[in-house]
């Protein structure tokens, strides 16, 4: 073995102590391990010194497929790499492949195929099945090893910050993360995102059989069933005058064991003051079950207008409660915080998608006049996330298509929304391993900031249908899926090298060793301190800063798959 390959594993087996499983590879040469797309741009990025040439190999033939040399180095500073580019993109047969590069081995394995991403969205969103709250749960038929008995059944009791006392019943709904906690602001754009990923591929996914729970004792679309299932919860959390309750948990995150072993009370958690309940909470519900209002309506009617009727009321109790702030848990409650100090961007989405469902010009007059308080609109610095839905406000503006709308202000959103994924693409291109973080944004679930800015670009696409956003989002997945400066896929079991060690307490405690599928971790995460940025990731259970899942991640990671399966 030359030195070169030495220094090239010596830092992997560094990076993952918790890991079990080794490399069958070099991870030197990184690639997307799901694969490419037959007419896609096809790179792949070498972090060892070499003069050799690289040989892609077809599964099946002892014909090299492609001989091309290897590109010149470039230092990616946000990772600390030396990155030399394999431009693969004129190989279009489909296949399963191998990058060999002179004196360094083999890459991870691929596949190029149109069809290569069914199998990772398929994943991704029965990851949710085996999120559910309140049910016994299986992965059968895919992965039968992987169930669980319900937990978090029966009633849960109102705690003081409620301004109730009793119990309620809020069973059901996805647990949020790695623990057992339920919270409407994060279920919100949990909720919205998979919803606009079902309506924007809706001709795709209608007919797409998931063998969920409900698969075969419904008219509903297999996919809004899963969704239907959270979205049932977010109603449970609505009080009679329209309003929220922040979250449903347990006083205390629980230890890492399965759900029925959970048997610490669950407890209806509100702001503890004011109103009780908050205004992010409501408004995100009003936002998503409008959005809801539209998804459902072909299949069930009556659901559709539940879901309208409960959008309406949050949406009026907001109107009511504009500033009702939940910013910190209450005593005797230490559970995930979600706390945020500004509700205007959550009124603006729920406007924004009120106005689209029902075309009424009061939705529309709120949008604008709460819009207008912010200077800009859409940039290509600001993808959504938990504590930020307006890019969700305005991207959904962008989409509406009714006669009534204000051309003028959808024009200049559209434009912007233009403006900002020209900005994203570009920084694509220029990095290193061709993602969209600025070296600011690898903070706790950088991850899902790449599926956000994916999703960014995926609205841009359904607009403008320009080739390059189409590139940019399937470069975010490349990114995902190993072509990273760890050779890895943030997938649980997608790819040949992929997370272990989630931050997910029933992959620790069932008795499996392989974690659950389908999972994004979070990724990346500078906040320790430590450089390069890219490189502050760890497969360590332990370390939910970095190596958590979370619905709020999955989510987009879907809506990026579903456009491009
Ligand atoms: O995703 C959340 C991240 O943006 C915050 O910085 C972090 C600390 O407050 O919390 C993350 O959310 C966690 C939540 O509070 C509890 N469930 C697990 C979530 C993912 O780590």
């Amino acid at each position: 073995m030359s030195c070169l390959i030495a220094l090239a594993l010596v830092p992997a087996m560094q990076d993952f102590p918790n890991a079990t499983q080794t490399a069958p590879f070099n991870t030197a040469i990184k690639v997307c391990q799901i694969g490419f797309k037959t007419s896609e741009s096809k790179m792949a990025m070498v972090t060892t010194q070499t003069d050799g040439d690289a040989i892609l190999w077809r599964k099946g033939s002892d014909r090299p497929a492609l001989v091309i040399p290897v590109g010149p180095a470039s230092a990616d500073a946000d990772s600390g790499d030396e990155i030399r580019v394999i431009d693969f993109s004129k190989l279009r047969t489909p296949g399963e492949y191998t990058i060999e590069v002179k004196g360094l081995g083999k890459s991870a394995p691929f596949r190029i195929g149109d069809d290569i991403f069914a199998k990772p969205f398929r994943m991704s969103i029965r990851a949710f099945t085996g999120q559910r709250a309140s049910t016994d749960v299986s992965l059968a038929p895919d992965f039968p090893q992987y169930h669980y008995k319900a937990g978090h059944i029966g009633m849960a009791e109102y705690h003081a910050s409620s301004g109730k006392a009793g119990q309620r019943d809020v069973a059901g709904g996805w647990y949020d993360a790695g623990d057992y906690g339920r919270y409407m602001v994060n279920s919100g754009i949990t909720t919205g995102t998979l919803l606009w990923a079902f309506e924007m591929n809706s001709s795709k996914l209608a007919k797409l059989k998931l063998d969920v729970p409900e698969t075969g004792k419904s008219r509903i679309p297999d996919f809004l069933s899963e969704v239907k299932y959270n979205l049932d919860w977010m109603l449970k959390m609505q009080d009679t005058d329209g309003g929220c309750w922040h979250k449903a948990t347990t006083a205390n995150f629980s230890g890492f064991i399965m759900p029925d072993q959970d048997k610490s009370p669950v407890q209806v958690v509100g702001t503890g003051k004011g109103a009780f309940k908050n205004s992010t909470a409501t408004a995100d519900l009003a936002a998503v079950a409008a959005i809801a209002a539209r998804a459902y309506r072909p299949y069930h009617r009556d659901y559709a207008n539940k879901c309208l009727n409960a959008a309406r009321s949050a949406y009026q109790w907001v109107r009511d409660h504009p500033n009702e702030l939940f910013q910190r848990n209450p005593q005797g409650i230490s559970t995930g915080g979600y706390g945020d100090g500004d509700a205007r961007d959550e009124r603006l989405w729920a406007a924004a998608e009120l106005y689209r469902s029902t075309g009424e010009v009061s939705f529309q007059d709120d949008f604008i006049a709460l819009a207008k308080l912010w200077p800009d609109t859409l940039t290509d610095s600001a993808p959504p996330g938990w504590p930020q839905v307006r890019p969700m406000a305005l991207m959904t503006f962008a989409m509406t298509k009714l006669s009534n709308i204000d051309k003028g202000y959808q024009n200049r959103v559209i434009h912007d929304l233009g403006v900002a994924a020209d900005g994203i693409t570009a920084r694509i291109n220029k990095n290193g391993y061709c993602m969209p973080l600025k070296t600011n944004e690898y903070y706790w679930g950088s991850n899902s900031v790449v599926a956000n800015y994916a999703l960014m670009l995926g609205v841009a696409d359904s607009i403008f249908h320009k080739p390059a956003y189409r590139q940019a989002t399937m470069d975010c997945l490349h990114y995902l899926f190993g072509r990273n400066t760890f050779a890895q896929s943030f997938v649980t079991h997608v790819g040949v090298y992929s997370p272990l060690n989630p931050h997910h307490r029933w992959s620790v405690a069932d008795g499996v060793r392989e974690p659950w599928p389908g999972l994004l971790v979070g990724g990346p995460n500078a906040d320790n301190g430590q450089k390069p940025p890219a490189k502050q990731w760890f497969d360590d259970w332990k370390n939910y800063r970095v190596n958590e899942v979370a619905i709020n991640w999955n989510a987009p990671l879907v809506f990026a798959l579903a456009g491009a399966l």
